[in-house]
Parts: structure tokens; C-alpha cells; sequence
């Protein structure tokens, strides 16, 4: 039998999860869906023949619904997966699991109490065959040690007018979670370095920020987070290893010649980017919850590291000091 999926948040990402748990993938039915908008619901619900609830609590608690999708706001995660988790349904949710390390530690807590695994957070990069590739490479071992790892995220313009320290746990964070993921290690200091705003920036804000990581080994990791880019959405990662560099690209396979010009097409969001990425983390999160694999994709105790590291960097664009991220042991349930 299908697994029944209630979606809580039909804005951009909430939607897209809805279409594609109908379209694309195998094993699951959004038998509901919510959102504050009752007629942007109801849209999305028309589409795939879903029922529109009142409430999340009223979703989450209801006796058709199997397991649920959270993609509100980030503000209202870690409530809502500690609403998720009482009524024993598994989600996933999308990042950050929680808007401060306080809130991540009660619903980690929770799930820790709890005894079982229901959380499985949005980290879709895990998927995207980009990144899988590029841990396939550091494990096989051809460049040596990983002694660098230089990111870049440029968005085209501030995704929800974020504000800049929320950007670290919103935007930056996806580089939070992918380097623990990569080089499998935890960190231990981060800086941020504000640049010169550029025209788009609003003021106030600091955009771009480079930011600075050093893991528990030394491992010494760089993120350009650039909001305001204007031309289009990038991400692309380069590995330095003792013996070799791994380079990947922004995920464009194509490059069209015609009428005088070489070149590749830029999504304008990340939507696009990572459009296969989010179909494979929706079914590898199917056949878990439904028992047919073991669990997969990032836990709550890699949305608790990836917010305590979010907090310390904002913490760094107030002090302008390299500051520490503490992390408590990491639950036996995660190990
Ligand atoms: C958005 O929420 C995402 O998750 C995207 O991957 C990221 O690039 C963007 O900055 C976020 O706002």
C-alpha cells in the first residue's frame, strides 16, 4: 500500500515536493496538503486530488495521514517536527531543523527520548549526483587527503529577503551539511568575513561573506555566500586533496554553440539546480518510511551540527571574531 503524505507549506519547495511525491515518484500519495494561504492550497490540492486541512496540528494528527513533509516557513520547523514527533509520524523536513541551536537541542532531545529515528532532514545535496560523485572520489582515496574544500553558493537575488544572519542558517547551511557529509568530520571554529555590499545590497546588510571553516583535523573549508548575484543560481565545490583536485562544475551538462556564442544555461533557482536531487531524496525517503530500505539522508543530529555551526558564523558577522561551535556527544541513536 502507498505510503499517505500530508504536506504542511505549499510555497515554492512545498509545492514542488507535492507535484513530484504525485508525478515522480513511486509508493507514496499526498492524500493533504496545508498552508496558511488557504487558496494557494487549494491550488496545489486541486492539482493532485488532495484534501485541504486546517491546521498542521490537524494534518499532522490525522488518522489518514502516514508520514509528513514540512516546508513552512523555517521559523515554525522545529514546533512543528516536535508535533510530528508526538503523534510518532516520520517527516521530512526541510532545512534548517530549527531557527536557534535552543530549539534544535528540544526537538533532538525529543526524537533522542523518543528512541527512534522519524526525522529526516532536507539536505537534497546528499542526492544530487554532483556531490555523490565527489564523495565517491575523496573515498577512493586518488587525491590523497582532503586538505580544502572551496565552496560557492550564489543565489540571483536574497531568497525571502533574508536578512544577513539568517543567511547562515537558510542559505549557507547547505555548505554546512555537505562538508561534514564530504569530509566526514565535525567543526570546530568558523569566521565570516564581510565584503564591500555591492549595489543590491540593502543597507545594513552584508552580502557577499566569505565564511571560514576549520574542522576537528584542520580541515580548512571556504564558503562564498552571495545572495545578490544578480545573473542566476550557482553552486559549484572544489576539493583540494594531498595528491589531487576534484572540481564540480554548477551541474550544467550541455554546452550549446550557435549564432557566434559558446556557452550553458544558469537556473535562476536552485529549484532547478537540484531538481533531481529533491526527486531522489523524496523516494529514498518513500522506500525508508515504508520499511523497504534503512534510513537514509541527514538526521536530526545532522540538523542539530549544521545549526550550531549556522549560529556560531552569525555569531562571527556580529563580533568579526573566529568563533567556536560547540557540539555536545553525538546521541548513540545516530551512531
Ligand atoms: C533555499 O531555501 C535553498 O534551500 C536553496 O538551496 C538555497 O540556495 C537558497 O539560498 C535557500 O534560500
Amino acid at each position: 500500500m502507498d505510503l499517505r503524505v500530508g504536506v504542511i507549506g505549499t510555497g515554492n519547495i512545498g509545492t514542488s515536493h507535492a507535484l513530484s511525491l504525485h508525478g515522480e515518484v513511486s509508493g507514496a500519495t499526498v492524500v493533504s496538503v496545508y498552508d496558511l494561504d488557504a487558496d494557494r492550497a487549494d491550488a496545489v490540492a486541486q492539482d493532485i486530488q488532495a484534501d485541504v486541512y486546517p491546521s498542521p496540528e490537524a494534518l499532522i494528527g490525522s488518522a489518514e495521514v502516514d508520514a509528513v513533509v514540512i516546508a513552512s516557513p523555517d521559523d515554525l520547523h522545529a514546533e512543528q517536527a516536535l508535533t510530528a514527533l508526538s503523534a510518532g509520524k516520520p517527516m521530512l523536513l526541510e532545512k534548517p531543523l530549527a531557527p536557534t541551536v535552543a530549539d534544535a537541542r528540544r526537538v533532538l532531545d525529543a526524537e533522542v527520548t523518543l528512541g527512534r529515528r522519524l526525522i529526516t532532514l532536507g539536505f537534497m545535496r546528499r542526492f544530487d549526483l554532483g556531490y555523490v560523485q565527489l564523495k565517491e572520489q575523496i573515498t577512493d582515496g586518488e587525491v590523497g587527503e582532503v586538505l580544502i574544500v572551496h565552496n560557492v553558493h550564489r543565489n540571483a537575488s536574497a531568497p525571502y529577503g533574508l536578512l544577513s544572519d539568517r543567511t547562515m542558517y537558510n542559505m549557507a547551511i547547505h555548505e554546512f551539511d555537505i562538508s561534514r557529509w564530504l569530509i566526514d568530520e565535525e567543526f570546530t571554529t568558523v569566521q565570516v568575513i564581510k565584503g564591500r555590499p555591492g549595489p543590491q545590497t540593502p543597507p545594513g546588510q552584508f552580502d557577499p561573506m566569505i565564511v571560514m571553516l576549520t574542522s576537528a583535523t584542520g580541515t580548512l573549508v571556504d564558503v562564498e555566500a552571495f545572495v545578490n548575484a544578480h545573473y542566476g543560481y550557482e553552486v559549484t565545490c572544489q576539493v583540494v586533496g594531498s595528491l589531487g583536485v576534484l572540481d564540480m562544475s554548477d551541474g550544467a551538462f550541455i554546452t550549446r554553440t550557435a549564432r557566434n556564442l559558446r556557452g550553458q544555461s544558469i537556473p535562476d533557482l536552485w529549484l532547478g539546480r537540484f531538481a533531481e536531487a529533491y526527486r531522489a531524496e523524496l523516494q529514498a525517503w518513500v522506500n525508508a518510511t515504508r520499511g523497504l530500505t534503512r534510513p537514509v539522508g541527514a538526521s536530526a543530529w545532522d540538523g542539530f551540527a549544521a545549526t550550531s555551526m549556522a549560529e556560531a558564523a552569525a555569531r562571527s558577522i556580529g563580533t568579526g571574531s573566529r568563533e567556536s561551535i560547540e557540539l555536545p556527544q553525538r546521541p548513540a541513536l545516530y551512531s
